[in-house]
C-alpha cells in the first residue's frame, strides 16, 4: 500500500471520530462562574446564560414543557409531556439559549423535532421511567448561551461525582396553579434519599428506584406546573460540570413540606440514552450520512494536506 493510501485511510478514521464520539465538552457554563452564589418556588430569576442546556419546548409559540440539552441533536424531558398528545409534532418546536419567554433574544435558536422517543417502560399510572427523548431535525449551534449537558455514565458514576449544589430551572409557576413565569428561574435544592421521600408522611412508598426527590426538607423550594421535563442539574466540584441528574415528573402541589418535587433519575437510563438513535427515514443524520461527511471530509484533509480541518 502506498503512503497517500495509508495518510487517506488514517484521515477517514480521525474523521470517522470526529463526526461519531459524543459531545466531550458538557456541563459547562461559559457565562456565569463557576457555579453562581444563588443560594420557581423559593427561586429567583437566573443569570442570562446561566443554564445553557435548559430549553422550552413550545407548541403553537406557547411555553409547554422544559427539556435539557444532551448533544447538539437531542432534547431530554419527561415522557408524561408527550403521553397522549394528540397534535402532530410539526406544532412543536424546540427553543434553545432562551431567558424571557414574550422576547427570545438573538442568541436563541428554534428547532422543530423529527421524532419523540418515549421510554418504553413508561408508566402513566406510576410516573416510572418518566423520560424521553426528542431528536431535532437539524443540530443546535453551541454558544455561550447554549451548551450540553453532562450525563452520568450510570448509578454508580453518580455516586462518584459527589455532587456539591444542585439546581432546578424553568418558567414553571411560583405557586401551584399560577401563571408560567416570563424569565427563567432558578433554585437551589438538596438531594433526598429514597428511605426518606418514602416514608409514611412524605410519598409513602410511591418513590421507585427510577426516581430521586429534591428539595427542601422544610418545602419552599421546589418546581412546579410548567417545569415538567426540566432539569435537576448538579454540580460537580471535582469535574467543575454540571450533570443532569433528574427530569422534573411530578410532586403533590409545589413547595409543601415533606412533598419534595420528584424527578426521573437520569443515571438509571444511562444506557438507554445512549443507545437511543432516531429511527431511520427521520431525517436526522444517521450512519450513513455519517460515513459520507466523514469520506468528505478526509478527501479535503487530504486535497489540502491539512491534518485536523474537521476536528469540531
Ligand atoms: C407539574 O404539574 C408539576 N412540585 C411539576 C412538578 C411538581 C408538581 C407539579 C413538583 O408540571
Amino acid at each position: 500500500m502506498d503512503f497517500t493510501a495509508l495518510l487517506l485511510i488514517v484521515h477517514v478514521f480521525m474523521c470517522l471520530s470526529a463526526v461519531t464520539s459524543p459531545q466531550d465538552s458538557c456541563g459547562q457554563r461559559l457565562l456565569v462562574i463557576p457555579y453562581g452564589v444563588s443560594r420557581i418556588v423559593g427561586g429567583r430569576e437566573a443569570p442570562e446564560g446561566a443554564w445553557p442546556w435548559q430549553v422550552s419546548i413550545q407548541m403553537h409559540s406557547r411555553h409547554y414543557c422544559g427539556g435539557t440539552i444532551v448533544s447538539s441533536l437531542k432534547v431530554l424531558t419527561a415522557a408524561h409531556c408527550f403521553h397522549k398528545l394528540k397534535i402532530s409534532t410539526k406544532h412543536l418546536f424546540v427553543v434553545a439559549g432562551l431567558q424571557v419567554l414574550s422576547t427570545p433574544g438573538i442568541q436563541t435558536q428554534t428547532r422543530s423535532i423529527s421524532q419523540v422517543q418515549m421510554n418504553e417502560d413508561y408508566n402513566i399510572a406510576t410516573s416510572d421511567n418518566d423520560v424521553t427523548l426528542l431528536f431535532l431535525s437539524s443540530p443546535f449551534h453551541f454558544t455561550d448561551y447554549i451548551q450540553p449537558i453532562c450525563t452520568p455514565h450510570n448509578v454508580t458514576h453518580e455516586f462518584t461525582l459527589n455532587f456539591s449544589h444542585c439546581f432546578i430551572t424553568g418558567w414553571g409557576s411560583k405557586y401551584y396553579k399560577g401563571e408560567l413565569m416570563n424569565r427563567l428561574q432558578e433554585a437551589e435544592v438538596v438531594l433526598i434519599d429514597r428511605r426518606t421521600c418514602n416514608q409514611f408522611t412524605w410519598y409513602n412508598g410511591l418513590v421507585t428506584e427510577n426516581m430521586i426527590c429534591a428539595g427542601l426538607k422544610s418545602g419552599g423550594s421546589d418546581s412546579c406546573q410548567g417545569d415538567s421535563g426540566g432539569p435537576l442539574q448538579c454540580y460537580s466540584e471535582d469535574e467543575d460540570r454540571f450533570y443532569v441528574v433528574g427530569v422534573t415528573s411530578f410532586g403533590i402541589m409545589c413547595g409543601l413540606p415533606r412533598k419534595p418535587g420528584v424527578y426521573a433519575r437520569t443515571s438509571r437510563f444511562a444506557s438507554w440514552l445512549n443507545q437511543s438513535q432516531p429511527a431511520s427515514g427521520s431525517g436526522v443524520h444517521g450512519p450513513n450520512t455519517r460515513l459520507i461527511s466523514a469520506l468528505l471530509c478526509a478527501a479535503l484533509m487530504w486535497l489540502l494536506n491539512i491534518p485536523t480541518i474537521c476536528q469540531q
